[in-house]
């Protein structure tokens, strides 16, 4: 089921020129010989970029710094209004974003347009929300005093995203922290530079014939973990999001809170699935395959563990297999292929080392192994992995960036939720049930330990309007959605008092 007649490496070199074109985009001062950004379908050369050194890094912190004093005084819904015109030009130009996105990180097509709708509809929530960034109004335990709260824009985010999704996460937070009055610089993964590139390009487009928009509001930093370091560490950056690794925001982390900016974390999942006896079997193997193996298992939403009950598991697990084995896997631009490819060898291998030691600890493989697409040899395609384990053991709680879906199975339904929560990551969990009680108490405070939690749908697409992220190790940052605007401002409360008395709160007497 591997696409033929793969383009000669090279070609996509080509492309990625024409589709900035199309864009009415150049990367001509972006080129350089640090930086070589390969295409994981075919594993060809896309370009060379230069990279910011130490010394760029400040000067671009002191832009940003500057632009945020003249961004911060335009009123919310002016703010709003670039927001509004650069979803526009997305919307317009979906179709070659989404082509470069396809090129450069290897997710099939229609993810790949999902992905940029993502930012189309990240640019619509923030618009709305440039009229709604609304404080309180708190009863005053004083007479003739009022005590509210007002949300002032923050300072200059930092943001530093994955190669999975190399557009919507940074504009989850770039579209919000930019209504919210900030100036933003983007560190994007070394591997997506040329997605980040454009959508941000784009922007600075849109800025530049903005009359309210300052110049700098909107800086790309191309790098590697050393440039993620100085953004961690620099004082001029008021707030750090980050989305990668448990390992990368660790460092990051740490680094942002011993000077106390703000990190806002949102690392690796460790997503489970219960599958009840009483679930809709043909909509809980739809959910599941979805969710595991979609963006070939490199979503951070990516099903990685089924926890299915005992009565039913013979029954499910063949049927899963099945459903893998009929997947076509192949160029992620072929409207026929269901699994593009990793993003590199080190993935590829990665994945290996992981069967292999899900192997040794008692594990049962089906798939996972390398796919051969004519004209790539330099590509990594798998077929995704279902690995029957014995127990939750240490490769099972651990997230490997593949489509490799761990099989467990439980008795009781308590058991079902030790299993979910074994772990010390705690994205994203689902349930497929008609038991209202299951459903119920997964959602509840007994239930699921993750940030997301659904029923009867798979762990990975979540909504932008909802907060996204989770909790232990997955760092417990929100970084869209729901209230986390809040992260990308600084509170103040404020009491006044119109009264001639001046009392003291807590009843404190002080007369003089
Ligand atoms: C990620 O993998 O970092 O919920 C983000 C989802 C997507 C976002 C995933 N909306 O799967």
């Amino acid at each position: 089921s591997s696409s033929p007649g793969q383009p000669a490496p090279g070609a996509f070199a080509d492309a990625i020129v024409d589709l900035f074109g199309e864009l009415g985009l150049s990367l001509s001062d972006d080129l350089g010989s640090d930086l070589a950004v390969f295409s994981p379908i075919d594993g060809s050369a896309l370009a060379t970029l230069k990279m910011h050194r130490a010394t760029d890094m400040d000067a671009m912190v002191a832009n940003a710094e500057v632009a945020f004093v003249a961004w911060k005084q335009v009123p919310a819904p002016h703010r709003g209004e670039l927001i509004r015109r650069y979803g526009q030009l997305v919307r317009e130009h979906k179709e070659v974003l989404s082509r470069l996105l396809t090129i450069e990180n290897g997710k099939i097509l229609t993810e790949a347009r999902g992905e940029v709708q993502e930012v189309i509809d990240i640019c619509e929530y923030a618009v709305g929300l440039s009229r709604q960034l609304f404080g309180l109004t708190i009863a005053s335990e004083r007479a003739e005093h009022r005590l509210t709260e007002y949300w002032h824009p923050l300072g200059v985010l930092g943001l530093i995203s994955a190669f999975n999704f190399p557009a919507a996460v940074w504009a989850w937070g770039t579209t919000v922290a930019l209504v919210c009055g900030d100036s933003a610089i983007w560190k994007p993964s070394e591997k997506t530079p040329l997605t980040a590139l454009a959508f941000a390009k784009l922007l600075q487009k849109v800025a530049a014939d903005y009359e309210f928009a300052p110049d700098h509001l909107v800086q790309v930093a191309i790098g590697d973990a050393e440039c993620g370091g100085i953004i961690a560490d620099h004082p001029g950056i008021s707030i750090v999001s980050a989305t990668g690794s448990v390992r990368m925001g660790q460092d990051v982390g740490v680094r942002v809170q011993r000077r106390f900016g703000r990190p806002v974390l949102e690392l690796g999942g460790n997503n489970a699935a219960i599958v009840a006896p009483s679930a809709d079997i043909g909509l809980a193997l739809r959910g599941t395959i979805f969710a595991a193996t979609g963006t070939c298992g490199q979503r951070c939403t990516t099903l990685r563990r089924l926890i299915v009950h005992e009565s039913i598991r013979a029954d499910f697990v063949k049927r899963l297999i099945a459903a893998v084995g009929s997947l076509n896997i192949g160029s992620p631009l072929d409207d026929m292929t269901h699994v593009g490819p990793l993003i590199d060898k080190a993935a590829f291998d990665a994945m290996q080392r992981a069967l292999d030691r899900a192997r040794g600890e008692g594990g049962t493989v089906h798939g996972g192994e390398r796919i051969e697409v004519a004209g790539s040899p330099e590509a990594y395609y798998v077929r995704p992995a279902i690995v029957e384990m014995p127990a939750q053991s240490e490769i099972v709680r651990e997230e490997t960036f593949a489509p490799i879906l761990y099989v467990l199975s439980y008795a009781d339904f308590a058991e079902a939720i030790a299993l979910q929560n074994g772990v010390p990551q705690g994205l994203s969990s689902c349930i497929f049930t008609s038991d209202v009680r299951e459903a119920e108490t997964f959602q509840s405070a007994q239930g699921s330990d993750c940030g997301i939690v659904n029923v009867n749908i798979g762990t990975s697409g979540a909504e932008i309007g909802g907060a996204f992220g989770g909790e232990k190790m997955t760092g417990g940052g929100r970084v869209s959605g729901s209230d986390s605007w809040k992260n990308y401002m600084r509170r103040v409360t404020a009491t006044v008092n119109y009264s001639t008395e001046l009392p003291l709160a807590q009843g404190v007497k002080f007369d003089f």
